[in-house]
């Protein structure tokens, strides 16, 4: 039988359907989208959540004409059913396939791309006022969820566009959920408004209220003009969005179809700024993922039927760094952990469950959680801060003006760092090594393995008193060749002191974090064609133990870095300079990392690979540029 969703080719087609044909298509997509990333993997949840509402936006919105910017982006998957790339769907998040985020090389209709939370309404303003500047009359309309409603940056954007006459729609995706449940004053505004009619209709509610009081009534609705804002606040404490500007349309069941239809209508033809508050449930019409929303909001390939992984997942950096954190602070009362909104993906659950009188989850605010950490420092508490590497780049200013300026002890682990894979160039943390070098009393370290981000952390935390950065990758820990050996890792960090893993007399390689792994394994694919490395693991970026390297490297003066980020500004940078301040200039240096670029999506290993950064790639490398006549 042929399915609605086959006639549906681009969203005029959806305009075309009857209401009953819509429901319809709404079931067939969700269908498809629970067997499609039940083999791809993906954002389920939030996808299952906004079926309706994005068929319902693509049918009352004459979209491309009126342009559609999605918050985070990872709730697409139906927009991009719906747009003509239903036949790539199973490519999604693949190297060279769909990406899972809006692209505006994809198609016409993803307007803006995103991956950051926040930064909808900013751009949709951005894009309403040149609108206007032109003389352009179509819509612009930012969906935006609750938990990316957190991000300074919304908040920042809605304090513009309320005070303005822009003609612009908001539409707040509310579900309760952030990745984890949205906590925060926000959402405790957000949850009156869902649970509370009387709040809804406000301004009517309280004339009618007031108008009952006996003989007073009408004085006070008086006085309530005059004195608006104070009472309103008073008795009413969810004016937010109308007192900030905007007209407030809401609370509507958006996963009813057609509720949200008729609720999208209502808001396009009126003027300035709108704000159409849905209600959303993450994971709806597949039970696993409505009952833990949180396990589907990003998942790897799973079995529908139990909702159980294809493949449990290994133990990772963050479960490491989770547990060596939770140790730490049974010793240390002293020691606090904050998260920006991802105390699961950064491994922070089990902290939070044993020490939840030093656990702050302040939601998608880095900014805010590297200056709050600063302030905990500057009263003698130790702030432990777990941010994604992509997402750290949010709180530069605060890294620099806040916490390093002052010499701060505030231990910032950048986990995901390095290439992460299938979320591509949005989430890449390849950028961290060179952003971070040039800063003043900062510390820099990055682990091999999970040993070494042990003694990193207890380094960090209880032998260290000022700024420091621990960058871990993705992942697990590659096959163990290292030493097991925490006191071993600890000497080294308390001397300053590289590691120097295996010694050569032909070339000698530094490498930095997760990269030893396949340095060493060039190293040995080299040896068998008889040549012979030296490795060294720096440990530190900085300060680099520049005396380690000269050491290991004076009989053959050839020396290659290697590194996980971007080549501009990091350790190849770093060596580089280190060497010219000792006016050392008779070294060959290859440097070994991801070009000055956005790297797209693919494998951790496809991607490796295709930049020459696994162990074939790097041997091949070292011969072409050092042992040509080998070739
Ligand atoms: C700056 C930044 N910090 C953290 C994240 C990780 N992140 C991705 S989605 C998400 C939760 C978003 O919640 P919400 O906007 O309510 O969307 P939902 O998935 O619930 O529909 C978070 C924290 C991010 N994308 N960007």
């Amino acid at each position: 039988m042929t399915k609605i969703l086959d006639k549906i080719h681009d969203p005029k087609d959806i305009r075309a359907l009857s209401l009953d044909d819509k429901k319809t298509l709404c079931k067939e997509i969700r269908e498809e989208l629970i067997t499609t990333v039940s083999k791809t993997g993906g954002h389920l949840a939030s996808n299952l959540g906004v079926v309706e509402l994005t068929v319902a936006i693509h049918s009352v919105f004459n979209t491309p004409e009126d342009k559609v910017v999605f918050d985070v982006g990872h709730q697409t998957y139906v927009h991009k059913m719906l747009t003509g790339r239903r036949d790539r769907l199973a490519t999604l998040r693949k190297m060279d396939g769909l990406s899972g985020f809006p692209k505006r090389s994809e198609s016409i209709y993803d307007t803006f791309e995103t991956g950051h939370s926040g930064t909808s309404i900013s751009a949709a303003l951005g894009m309403a006022r040149a609108r206007d500047i032109k003389g352009d009359s179509y819509r612009v309309i930012a969906v935006i969820g609750d938990g990316a409603m957190t991000s300074g940056m919304a908040l920042e954007a809605l304090n513009d566009a309320g005070a303005s006459a822009t003609d612009l729609i908001v539409i707040l995706n509310d579900n309760e959920m952030s990745i984890d449940p949205n906590t925060g004053g926000l959402n405790q505004i957000l949850s009156k408004m869902r649970t509370k009619p009387f709040y809804r209709n406000s301004n009517k509610n309280i004339r009618s209220l007031t108008l009952k009081i006996p003989f007073i009534g009408k004085k006070i609705v008086s006085s309530i003009r005059r004195l608006k804002h104070g009472i309103k606040q008073l008795i009413i404490p969810n004016m937010f969005f109308e007192d900030i500007g905007f007209k407030y349309l809401g609370v509507v069941d958006a996963n009813d179809y057609e509720k949200i239809e008729a609720m999208l209508y209502r808001s396009k033809d009126l003027k300035g700024p709108i704000l159409v508050h849905a209600k959303t449930i993450k994971g709806k019409g597949y039970k696993p993922a409505e009952n833990n929303p949180d396990l589907f909001h990003g998942v790897g390939p799973f079995d529908i039927k139990s909702g159980k992984p294809l493949k449990e997942p290994a133990k990772d950096y963050s479960e490491v760094f989770g547990q060596t954190l939770v140790k730490l602070a049974h010793k240390n009362p002293k020691i606090a952990a904050i998260t920006a909104a991802m105390a699961s993906g950064t491994g922070l659950l089990e902290f939070k469950k044993e020490f939840p009188d030093r656990f702050f989850d302040v939601e998608i605010a880095e900014q805010h959680a590297l200056t709050l950490a600063a302030g905990m420092a500057a009263n003698g508490i130790v702030p432990v801060i777990s941010i994604y590497s992509s997402f750290f780049q949010r709180a530069y200013d605060q890294l620099i003006h806040d916490v390093c300026m002052q010499n701060l002890h505030v231990v910032m682990c950048l986990d995901r760092s390095g290439i992460v894979g299938s979320d591509g160039e949005t989430h890449q943390g390849i950028f961290d090594l060179a952003f971070l070098r040039p800063v003043p009393n900062l510390k820099i370290l990055a682990p091999k393995d999970f040993k070494e981000l042990e003694a990193m952390l207890e380094y960090a935390v209880s032998y260290y008193d000022a700024p420091i950065i621990i960058r871990y990758p993705r992942g697990s820990e590659a096959k163990d060749y290292f030493k097991d050996d925490h006191e071993y890792y600890l000497k080294l960090l308390l001397e300053n002191k590289a590691e120097t893993i295996k010694k050569g007399t032909d070339f000698t390689i530094v490498s930095i974090g997760k990269m030893a792994h396949n340095a060493l394994e060039a190293i040995r694919l080299l040896n068998k064609e008889g040549l012979n490395g030296t490795l060294i693991n720096v440990m530190a970026l900085k300060p680099l133990d520049l005396s380690t390297i000269i050491k290991e490297s004076s009989l053959s003066k050839k020396l290659i870095t290697i590194e996980d980020g971007v080549i501009e500004g990091g350790l190849y940078s770093e060596l580089l300079d280190r060497l010219n301040d000792e006016g050392l200039n008779d070294y060959q240096i290859l440097g070994l990392a991801y070009p000055d670029d956005f790297i797209k999506q693919g494998t951790i290993d496809e991607i490796e690979a295709k930049y020459q950064l696994d162990p074939k790639g790097i041997a091949a490398k070292i011969k072409e540029t050092f042992f040509k006549d080998m070739i």
